[in-house]
């Protein structure tokens, strides 16, 4: 179910362009426009929820299965070793209220 006004539904329904790395029934995966590592991609359920501790509670199979595709992204582009982030909050750094995972990797990263 998506939601009005929400960038990442808008990207999801292709409305918005993005740069697609990955998609299946239940979740989309794209560059990020400000990539903070050599990879840099974003995974979001395609259904609208607003951040990940709100996934794991009505949903922690499809948490679960990000995680799978996060491994999947950085298994193609760098010896699956990456760091995955949920910025969970506006004080935390989030910025767009539709749950997504940060999947950083093709490169040795800063600690
Ligand atoms: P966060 O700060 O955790 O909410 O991350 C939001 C990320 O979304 C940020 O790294 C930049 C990315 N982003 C914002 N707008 C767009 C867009 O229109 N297209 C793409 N591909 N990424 C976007």
């Amino acid at each position: 179910m998506s939601q009005d006004n929400c960038l990442f539904c808008g990207i999801i329904a292709g409305d918005i362009p993005s740069e697609k790395v990955y998609e299946d029934d239940a979740v989309y995966a794209f560059k990020d426009i400000n990539p903070k590592a050599k990879v840099h991609v974003l995974i979001v359920p395609k259904r609208h929820y607003p951040n990940v501790a709100v996934l794991a509670r009505e949903d922690a199979s499809l948490l679960a299965h990000i995680v799978e595709v996060a491994q999947s992204v950085a298994d193609d582009a760098f010896h699956g070793e990456y760091r995955l982030v949920f910025n969970t909050g506006k004080d935390a750094g989030q910025t767009v209220f539709h749950v997504h995972a940060h999947v950083l990797t093709g490169e040795v990263l800063d600690e």
